[in-house]
């Protein structure tokens, strides 16, 4: 037994990263427009992948890997492009086309609804400041959810709440490049939890056929050192008493699964508490590496050495992160698995035969892929892998100077070519893994 039959092989993505378009269709500005002088080497989002008019070049060659999903977000922008409270129905049609194209290519849509792109007119209001922003938040879900329910099954309320309260708010180095006091950043993340407790009510009300929602956070998990008891009960309790905000999966998880407080959450009410705590479906999360973010300083990962593998991110290649981060949240929260971002940036262009050859991607998701699969074989109830990304796009500070894609683009021209590793992953995904 390995990867089940109806597995969701797929790749992900995310709207201000890939779409461009930025102010078409009645679209306004989102907070990542405030980016000038944030980012390498200037970059922006205004043209990005331009998958807005590619979406079905982009669709195509989803089908020719044979991707049985696919994870995207909308710009919530597009769909309110001002406080009046009006839906953009030109917005709305976009994603309209795009999950209809995806179904007849028959890729299943996963779809996001907050990957960092807070439109401006709401952070000028105070955003996730205030606690009107919950308010906006679960009338935009209700929104989407109205509109693609049809079609849409699986839905994702939140992309790393951590990553954009940490980045945008405490670092300041993410949008919207803002500097807050422990005591916002606290009333941020409260806020934060509220409006996903109050969306999945939400949306499970104006959903047009039962749909399944989860939340994907980022996932800091501590692998053993070794497999003996002794080692995996330690790396079990450093990855659940991570004392540290953002990337510790229980700050985030433990309140929103559980219904429990978790260390740095303790000024969430019981009431509080009730709100954030609703059945969610499948238990999503976004893995890169174990260990690093918040763990202790001396144990962050503990397999490390000098000169250990590393991607272009700087990021250490810990293969088994997808195996302990699947079997410790499923011990934990019961609930079947979703990997909703898991990948590595390469240092990718193209070749002199045409080709974009990037072996270390194709070891790095093979690796990874055995780890999943020896959890899935262990009884792990894991329902799909989600590749970041399907293509080269805009990464956040780093602008278009990181590459992720298992799709190269070339910006100036917008050519797509597959590399390697989207080949290697049509393989995996036509023998359902069993060729790992
Ligand atoms: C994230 C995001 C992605 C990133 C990816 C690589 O969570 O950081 O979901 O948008 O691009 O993780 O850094």
């Amino acid at each position: 037994m390995g990867f089940s039959e109806n597995f969701l092989w797929g790749a992900a993505s995310a709207a201000h990263q890939v779409e461009g378009a930025y102010l078409e269709d009645g679209k306004s500005l989102n907070i990542w427009d405030l980016s000038e002088g944030h980012v390498a080497y200037g970059d922006d989002g205004k043209i990005a992948c331009d998958h807005y008019h590619r979406y079905k070049e982009d669709v195509a060659l989803m089908k020719e890997i044979g991707l049985k999903s696919y994870r995207f977000s909308v710009s919530w922008a597009r769909i309110f492009p001002t406080s009046d409270g009006k839906a953009n129905e030109k917005g709305i049609q976009f994603y309209k086309d795009l999950t209809n194209e995806l179904i007849n290519a028959g890729i299943v849509p996963i779809c996001t609804l907050y990957h960092w792109d807070m439109p401006l007119w709401l952070y000028e209001l105070g955003g996730w400041e205030k606690e009107e922003n919950i308010k906006y938040f679960v009338s935009y879900a209700e929104e989407c959810v109205r509109a693609l329910s049809d079609k849409i099954e699986y839905w994702l309320t939140l992309n790393e709440p951590g990553s954009f309260i940490e980045g945008g708010y405490d670092l300041g180095y993410h949008a919207p490049f803002v500097q807050r006091s422990k005591e916002s950043i606290r009333a941020i993340t409260r806020i934060t939890m509220l409006a996903h407790g109050k969306a999945v009510v939400a949306m499970r009300n104006a959903a047009k056929r039962p749909i399944k929602i989860g939340c994907a956070p980022s996932f800091g998990v501590i692998m053993p050192l070794n497999e003996t008891e002794e080692e995996i009960e330690r790396a079990r309790r450093l990855t659940f008493d991570m004392d540290e905000p953002y990337y510790s999966t229980p700050w985030w998880s433990d309140p929103v699964c559980l219904g429990k407080r978790q260390w740095g959450t303790d000024y969430l009410s019981d009431e509080d508490l009730k709100i954030i705590n609703q059945p969610l479906d499948f238990f999503a999360f976004n893995c890169y590496n174990a260990g690093g973010f918040g763990a202790p300083k001396n144990q962050s990962n503990p397999r490390c050495y000098p000169g250990y593998p590393r991607t272009a991110m700087d990021w250490p290649i810990t293969p088994d992160c997808l195996y302990w981060g699947a079997r410790f949240c499923y011990e934990r929260y019961g609930l079947p698995i979703l990997i909703t971002e898991n990948g590595m940036a390469n240092l990718d262009f193209k070749m002199m035969d045409g080709k974009v050859h990037d072996p270390q991607r194709v070891d790095f998701i093979h690796r990874h892929l055995l780890g999943l699969r020896r959890a899935a074989e262990e009884g792990i109830e894991i329902i799909g892998y989600q590749y970041w990304s399907i293509m080269d796009n805009f990464e956040w500070a780093l602008g278009y100077s990181r590459r992720f894609g298992l799709i190269y683009v070339d910006y100036p021209t917008q050519e797509r070519v597959l590399k390697d590793s989207a080949y290697f992953y049509r393989d995996v995904i036509k023998s359902n893994g069993e060729n790992l």
